[in-house]
């Protein structure tokens, strides 16, 4: 795709649309996954794309950001790596005339018309999703069930919501009880190390909720090496849904998968495409995904596409 200029001695060219993406990092499989979408569509819809990796910290997204700026880039895609202290760089774009959209995480800014749109999943719902398939499973027993969690990134949108969702759903059942709660900021090895800590001031853990796949296998490295067996001894729910967790839940390791989608690259592609046509966009896009439990992740592991 093209837009088209006239210069200044009246002839007119065909320009590639510049966009520039300010990427959260590496930190997860759904991360890869999610690049590779962006960057395979991109190309796909001839656009000359400008990738930046912020390797999950703000400070590197807002130097990008404004790097994106300096170089008059005609469209701006930003994933947030946490949900707050975007307003004024985001006034700077506005500024500048450059529209900024949203992908996969949310920022926490009141004023709206900083940005044109964000794409993006439902975190809470995912959060509740997880909260009811195990309220589910242990609707018939009165004894004290306990729960750990591995956070995600302290102050990103999945983090926040997903314990939001999950804490909503388990709050009227007295006996569910989260006992530790702590960050493995979406990492296998900050989920592996958190998890041992876990177990060694625990030591009754009926359930690890983990607010992603990668976080939930470096906790499973960690519960198999201190003798017990992660989807037996110890329930595990997780979100997002890559081949490696689903391989985990097909084993029995993981019993619960919530999905969260990162194939949205195409989608990305076409809503810059409405946005630079000066065509009306949604403010909000919501992902469709679904759940999975361990028979139904064994069928649909040979075609998962993450
Ligand atoms: O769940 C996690 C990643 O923002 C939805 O970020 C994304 C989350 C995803 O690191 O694996």
């Amino acid at each position: 795709t093209t837009t088209t200029t006239t210069t200044d001695s009246g002839t007119t060219t065909d320009k590639k649309i510049v966009f520039g993406f300010s990427q959260v990092g590496a930190e997860s499989g759904w991360r890869t996954a999610n690049t590779t979408s962006i960057q395979e569509s991109a190309k796909e819809a001839g656009f000359d794309l400008k990738f930046s990796d912020a390797q999950q910290k703000q400070e590197n997204q807002i130097k990008a950001i404004r790097s994106f700026i300096q170089q008059k880039v005609d469209v701006i895609g930003f994933s947030p790596v946490v949900e707050s202290g975007w307003d004024t760089v985001l006034k700077e774009a506005k500024d500048a005339g450059i529209p900024v959209i949203l992908t996969d995480r949310s920022v926490d800014s009141t004023d709206t018309s900083l940005y044109v749109t964000f794409l993006g999943s439902d975190f809470v719902l995912e959060g509740e999703k997880a909260g009811e398939w195990l309220v589910d499973q242990y609707k018939d027993t009165t004894e004290q069930v306990n729960i750990v969690e591995l956070q995600g990134t302290t102050g990103s949108a999945p983090a926040i919501d997903r314990k939001e969702g999950f804490e909503k759903i388990i709050k009227d059942h007295d006996n569910l009880k989260i006992i530790a709660s702590q960050t493995g900021d979406f990492t296998r090895a900050k989920g592996k190390e958190v998890m041992q800590a876990f177990l060694k001031s625990n030591k009754d853990i009926d359930v690890l909720y983990a607010h992603n796949d990668d976080m939930a296998l470096g906790a499973i490295q960690a519960i198999e090496a201190a003798g017990l067996k992660p989807g037996e001894d110890i329930k595990i729910i997780t979100v997002d849904g890559i081949k490696d967790g689903f391989q985990a839940a097909s084993e029995g390791k993981i019993n619960f998968i919530v999905e969260c989608n990162p194939l949205f690259g195409p989608q990305l592609m076409d809503t810059i495409k409405d946005v630079l046509a000066g065509k009306e966009v949604p403010k909000r896009t919501v992902t469709e995904e679904g759940t999975f439990t361990i028979e139904q992740a064994k069928e649909a592991l040979p075609n998962r596409k993450y």
